[in-house]
Parts: structure tokens; C-alpha cells; sequence
């Protein structure tokens, strides 16, 4: 096993929308971000990843980009920007970008070139196509509902647009594009940034011909994953940006992956192939999604959970490494789905944080993660924000009619907007985030969560992450350590053991709210075992036969 300062780091994830407003036009800005540097210091994370911060007319929230060089006005300046860094190096934090480049804003200047001059250089960074009588080019779907083609404003071509019609996809095929790509990522190298989170990056390389997805019926359209993902030049792709950016620059970089299993991962991550560090893979956040569709809600399972994680833990192990999330700007809150976010909210909120700080893996804290926020029921469509939600219930209702009602409850427990509501700094109105109109609404919960309580609470999900985070500095184990699941048929506990070089970990995790009893075969948790960390005030001493309350989670450490 290598090891490596970013194997080492905990990563804490800002949307900086969310985070914290300075000047009370309700939207968070960088000034923000630099007033609370200092609490993440005390919470102990290493890493900021910050989602994209460039100019963007938002109709994806900045995952639409217009410009790669510049700071989003709303969120502030290239003097903020440059001071955030500084003041974040000097304290030790490191920064991780977003890099955003399977697709630009449709009002980046490359994309106005390209529809204003159909025979100019700028057409060919973008995928044209001539429809199909009054059909689009192929029976492709967006992720975000509808076609993936719109038709070109005022022309006769359609452009490809895997996400909304205001990002179209850049075409990598086309040696300038990726010039650009790299010229822009080196930028900010040059700043002295210290890592990309890659969006949608497996998404880059198309297969060519844009054929149509087999198996469809006349008129159905479909997300092609098949054809868009994995494609075959990604690897080229990657590697080309790793040698002239990624490696010359040491950054740490993580790559948003749709459609991969281990078996893929590794030729993205594996040390010997130069490409990426890791990538976060959506394997277990399809567990409760019927098809992968994600609106299709079912009940996600233990085993199942148990299954994908242990193959990821087991595939990567060996030169490879793996990202740990439950949640993040794209996902509901960990605890309210994963946990209880009624009466076990604290023991399940820290019984999850338990499990990911225990993985072999880079774990990522989600903004208010590590205060338990909850997912956010809005009474009306018209109170959310996200583009993704907005085009669903439209085409839900509109085209599939659906029951509103039913379309609604998928949202409440799917929806994006669950993690996008405004950080609870405190019980201050609007939690302390703005002095005026939040751009989405807070959750009321902020009275009793919030950030200011939770620091004051020694048994808070804060303190209690804080003590998970500095016992990952104190024992490599933690890090490094192998995985091997114990009685992985149970159906409510999940056990399993972490071993590196003289040291081990037992780690016995009840998933549910109802008591749990494991016997475990003879030995595996040592009399000598001492304790690292709990989610209850005592706990049960080492033994073979544990009895588990709610959410209950333990953690032994003893010597091989
Ligand atoms: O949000 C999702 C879960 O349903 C995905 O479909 C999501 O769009 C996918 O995870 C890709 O996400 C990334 O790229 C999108 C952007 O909207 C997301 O915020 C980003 O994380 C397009 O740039
Ligand atoms: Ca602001």
C-alpha cells in the first residue's frame, strides 16, 4: 500500500450558494466562505471542494459554465478568490476546484461563435447534427428529462446536451477543445490550486456515429448511457490532461462517474495508468431506485449496501483507491436516508459517520453533514429551485401524467434541493445565513440544528465528527487498513475488520432503529480491545456476543 497525503484527507464539500452570505442579497458568496474558514479548521477536515464558483448564467446552479476564468458575480471577485486561497493555505486547508467540462453554458463565447458562424472553428466544439425529418438526430434523453438535442435558435441543426439545453456538450473529439481544456485547468494549477472534482468526466468521449440506442420503441427516448459513458477515447483523454496538468501540478483529483463498477474504476484510478486518483461512483446511490431511475423510489437494503460497497472495498484495494459519500449537493441528506432523521437523528447521524470514516477510502463531509441537516419537504413546486426537479415534475405531469402528488413525494425524498437549503450557522433568522431573502428556503429545523448548538454541545454530531476525523490522523490503520466483513448475513448489523501492518479495527455498526444482538466467531474482538469511539455514553465491553442498541456503533482497537 502507497501512501499519500490525499489517501490521508478528509474532504469537506462546500455549495457555495448555500454556505454563507456577506452582503444580504441571500445567495452565499466567497467573503462567506473566508468568515468560516476557522470552523472548519476546528472540525479538522483538510481539503475544500468547492462547487463551481465561475460566471454562469445558473440554470444548473454553475454547472453550466460561460466563462473558466473568472468568479461568478454574484459570488464575488478574483481578489476574493485569490485572498480565500491565500487565507485557506494559511491555515492549512488545501483547495480542490470544480472542473466542469463535458459541457459549457450555451452562452460561453464558444458556443455564441458557434451559432453565429456555422462554417467558423467554434461549430466543430460542440456536436451539430441535422434532425431527422422533424425529429431530433437520435433517440437520446437527457439526464434531466426530455431529449438530449434542441434545435440551434434561429438554424437548422440541433445541438447534443446531456443535462439541460443550456449545456452543450463540448466535443473532445476536436484537438482544440481539449487545448482549451487543458489551458484552462493549468490556470488554475497556476494559481496553486490543489485538486479538480472532475463533473460527469467518464461522460467526455462519445461513441462515435451518436448511433441510436437499440431496443426502443418509435418516439421513446432514453438516457444513453450505453453510448456516452466510458466511451472509447476517455482514457486517452484523461491521460493527456493527467501529463501535461494533473501530474506536472501534483493535483489531487476525483472524477464524477456515472455508469462505472470496480472493474472500470480501476483503469481510471490505478496508480501504473496516470489518470485519476479516485472516482465517485453511484453504485450504492442507485440502491433505491428502481432501474436506475432515480424518481422510482424503492427501499434500499443492507445486504445490498453491504454487497456494493464490500466489492468496491475489495476491487480497490490493491492500487487503486476509493472516494467515501453518502451524500452531497446532488443527493438527499445522508441521515434521512440513510438514518432517522426523527428521534434517532444524533445516533444515526454519528452511527453513519462511523461507517465512512471507517472505509478504506478518501471520506467527503457534505456541508451540514456533520450537523445532521435533514432533507426539506416544500408545500409547492413553485418553492423549488433546481432545474433538475423543475423539468421533472413537468415532464412527469405534463407528458407521463403522473399523479402530482405521487411526483411530489419522489421529490421529498429524492430531490436535490434536500441538501441545497441554506447552511444552519445558528437560530438566528434565516440560521444566520443571510440578512436577507434566502434564494431557497431554510430549513425550520434550523432552530434546533445549527451550528452555533452543536459547537456548544459536547455530544453533539459535530463533536463527534471532530473526534472521527482527528483519530484518522492518529491511526494509519484507519486509512490504510484492509477490509474483511464479519457475519456479513446479518440483516442488521454491519461488522467488519480493518488490519494494517500491527493494528486493527473492529467496527460493529446496527443500521436500524430496533436493538440488534451479533455473535461473532470467537475472538474477533480481543478482551484487551479498547474502545476509540462510540455513539452512546458507555459501551458494550469487547466480546464475541454483542447487544446493540438503536443506530449503535462501536469502534475497537486492539494489536495484532
Ligand atoms: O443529480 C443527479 C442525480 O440524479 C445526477 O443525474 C447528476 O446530474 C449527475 O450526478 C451529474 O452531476 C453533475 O453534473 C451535472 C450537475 O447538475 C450536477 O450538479 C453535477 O454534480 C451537470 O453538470
Ligand atoms: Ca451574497
Amino acid at each position: 500500500m502507497k501512501e499519500a497525503w490525499w489517501k490521508e484527507a478528509v474532504v469537506y464539500q462546500i455549495y457555495p450558494r448555500s454556505f454563507m452570505d456577506t452582503n444580504g442579497d441571500g445567495v452565499g458568496d466567497l467573503r462567506g466562505i473566508l468568515e468560516k474558514l476557522d470552523y472548519l479548521v476546528e472540525l479538522g477536515v483538510d481539503v475544500v471542494w468547492l462547487c463551481p464558483i465561475y460566471p454562469s448564467p445558473n440554470d444548473d446552479n454553475g454547472y453550466d459554465i460561460s466563462d473558466y476564468q473568472g468568479i461568478m458575480a454574484e459570488f464575488g471577485t478574483m481578489e476574493d478568490f485569490d485572498l480565500l486561497l491565500s487565507e485557506m493555505h494559511r491555515r492549512g486547508l488545501k483547495l480542490m476546484m470544480d472542473l466542469v467540462v463535458n459541457h459549457t453554458s450555451d452562452e460561453h463565447p464558444w458556443f455564441q461563435a458557434a451559432l453565429r458562424d456555422p462554417k467558423g472553428p467554434y461549430r466543430d466544439y460542440y456536436f451539430f447534427r441535422d434532425g431527422r425529418e422533424d425529429d431530433p438526430p437520435n433517440n437520446w434523453g437527457s439526464f434531466f428529462g426530455f431529449s438530449a438535442w434542441e434545435r440551434e435558435p434561429g438554424g437548422e441543426q440541433y445541438y447534443l446536451h446531456l443535462f439541460t439545453k443550456k449545456q452543450p456538450d463540448l466535443n473532445w473529439e476536436n484537438p482544440a477543445v481539449r487545448e482549451e481544456v487543458c489551458r484552462l485547468a493549468e490556470f488554475w494549477a497556476k494559481k496553486g490550486i490543489d485538486g479538480f472534482r472532475m463533473d460527469v468526466i467518464n461522460l467526455i468521449s462519445k461513441t462515435p456515429g451518436l448511433p441510436d440506442l437499440p431496443g426502443l420503441k418509435e418516439g421513446e427516448i432514453k438516457v444513453p448511457h450505453l453510448y456516452c459513458a466510458n466511451g472509447p477515447q476517455v482514457h486517452e483523454y484523461l491521460r493527456e490532461l493527467n501529463r501535461r496538468v494533473l501530474t506536472p501540478y501534483s493535483l489531487m483529483t476525483v472524477g464524477e462517474m456515472i455508469a462505472v463498477d470496480p472493474q472500470k474504476a480501476r483503469l481510471y484510478t490505478h496508480e501504473d495508468r496516470e489518470e485519476l486518483n479516485m472516482v465517485f461512483t453511484f453504485e450504492h446511490m442507485d440502491l433505491d431506485a428502481v432501474g436506475g431511475d432515480k424518481w422510482k423510489l424503492r427501499p434500499w437494503r443492507l445486504d445490498e449496501m453491504k454487497e456494493v460497497f464490500g466489492r468496491w472495498q475489495r476491487e480497490l484495494a490493491e492500487g487503486c483507491w476509493n472516494s467515501l459519500y453518502l451524500n452531497n449537493h446532488d443527493q438527499p441528506r445522508m441521515v434521512s436516508r440513510y438514518g432517522d432523521d426523527g428521534p434517532y437523528r444524533v445516533e444515526s447521524a454519528k452511527m453513519l459517520a462511523t461507517f465512512l470514516h471507517t472505509l478504506q477510502g478518501t471520506p467527503y463531509i457534505y456541508q451540514g453533514e456533520e450537523l445532521g441537516m435533514t432533507n426539506i419537504r416544500l408545500e409547492h413546486i413553485e418553492d423549488y429551485r433546481d432545474v433538475e426537479i423543475l423539468n421533472h415534475y413537468k415532464e412527469a405531469v405534463e407528458v407521463f401524467g403522473q399523479n402530482p402528488n405521487e411526483v411530489m413525494e419522489a421529490i421529498y425524498t429524492k430531490g436535490r434541493d434536500n441538501a441545497r437549503t441554506p447552511m444552519q450557522w445558528s437560530d438566528q433568522p434565516n440560521a444566520g445565513f443571510t440578512t436577507g431573502t434566502p434564494w431557497l428556503a431554510v430549513n425550520p429545523n434550523y432552530t434546533v440544528i445549527n451550528a452555533e448548538a452543536a459547537r456548544k454541545d459536547p455530544d453533539s454530531i459535530f463533536h463527534y465528527y471532530r473526534r472521527l476525523l482527528a483519530l484518522r490522523k492518529q491511526y494509519k490503520v484507519m486509512v490504510y487498513g484492509d477490509y474483511s466483513p464479519v457475519c456479513e448475513e446479518h440483516p442488521a448489523v454491519w461488522a467488519y475488520l480493518r488490519r494494517y501492518q500491527e493494528e486493527a479495527l473492529a467496527i460493529v455498526l446496527n443500521f436500524f432503529g430496533t436493538p440488534a444482538e451479533i455473535q461473532l466467531p470467537e475472538g474477533t474482538i480481543p478482551q484487551e480491545s479498547t474502545v476509540l469511539i462510540s455513539n452512546y455514553k458507555d459501551f458494550p465491553s469487547p466480546s464475541d456476543h454483542l447487544s446493540l442498541r438503536p443506530y449503535e456503533a462501536v469502534v475497537y482497537h486492539f494489536h495484532l
